[in-house]
């Protein structure tokens, strides 16, 4: 279904919300607007596979219809792993949960969907955790306190799979990834009042930091390794590995 949650004009335009508007048309506006969205969630798959321990968990924090989870189940081949997929809307879960119904001939692996908050939710015997376009969305203050509590229910060897819209230091590049970014969002069909609205709507909501910010929260957390495996425009994602 085509996302039209911005086209008319609102009135009191209120934060975003991952409502039910919002889950009913989730994959056409992720699609529209997150450049490489397709490739994040592959790369996550391909990554889990790589670096999942038999016997532990697989965590899929702030899923939303699960596609990450879905991608993680497809190529894990680790006996024993289970999958664990988060969001603290219940919208996305519901959806989330058909949507991952119509493709159980897929896989063999369970994805247990659960609906809850990522940063009380209990974590344990992690070899992968996902956050794919969640820690953007969470109060700044409690980004590090969840980034340190997955690393140390991460088993030696696991990792932690990030993905986040950054920004930049420099106001010319910044500028210039956000023009870029614009650009990116007519050309996949949204108006500039759709553009404009989301914009308003995720101020405070969405709060981007810069790549050199995500990769010491995850030095000091402890990961021994941090690499970036994917970059577009303002879009990143790193390993960090334990
Ligand atoms: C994907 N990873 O398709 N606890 C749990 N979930 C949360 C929280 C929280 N505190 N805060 C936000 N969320 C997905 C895409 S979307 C990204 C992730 C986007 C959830 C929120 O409900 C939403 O489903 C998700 O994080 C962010 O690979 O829409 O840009």
């Amino acid at each position: 279904m085509k996302d039209a949650v911005f086209a008319s004009p609102f009135e009191n335009l209120g934060p975003f919300q991952f409502n039910d508007d919002v889950a009913q048309v989730f994959p056409d506006m992720i699609r529209r607007s997150v450049p490489g969205y397709g490739q994040m969630v592959g790369g996550a798959g391909l990554l889990a596979a790589r670096y999942a321990q038999s016997d532990s968990h697989l965590y899929d924090l702030g899923t939303s219809l699960g596609a990450t989870a879905l991608s993680m189940a497809r190529h894990v081949q680790a006996p024993g792993t289970r999958i664990l997929a988060i969001d603290n809307s219940q919208p996305m879960i519901e959806r989330a949960r058909n949507f991952l119904s119509e493709s159980r001939s897929e896989h063999d692996r369970p994805i247990q969907l659960i609906h809850g908050d990522v940063l009380t939710q209990p974590l344990q015997n992690a070899s992968v955790s996902v956050l794919n376009l969640t820690l953007q969305f969470l109060p700044f203050e409690s980004r590090a306190e969840l980034v340190e509590r997955i690393y140390r229910n991460t088993r030696p060897g696991g990792v932690l799979l990030l993905a986040e819209k950054v920004t930049f230091d420099d106001p010319e590049q910044a500028e210039w990834a956000q023009e870029c970014y614009w650009d990116f969002k007519r050309a996949n069909g949204y108006s500039e009042l759709e553009i404009a609205q989301k914009r308003t709507a995720l101020e405070n909501v969405l709060v981007p930091e810069t790549p050199e910010d995500h990769v010491a929260r995850l030095r000091k957390a402890g990961f021994a390794t941090v690499r970036c495996w994917f970059q577009t425009l303002n879009f990143m994602a790193w390993i960090a590995i334990k």
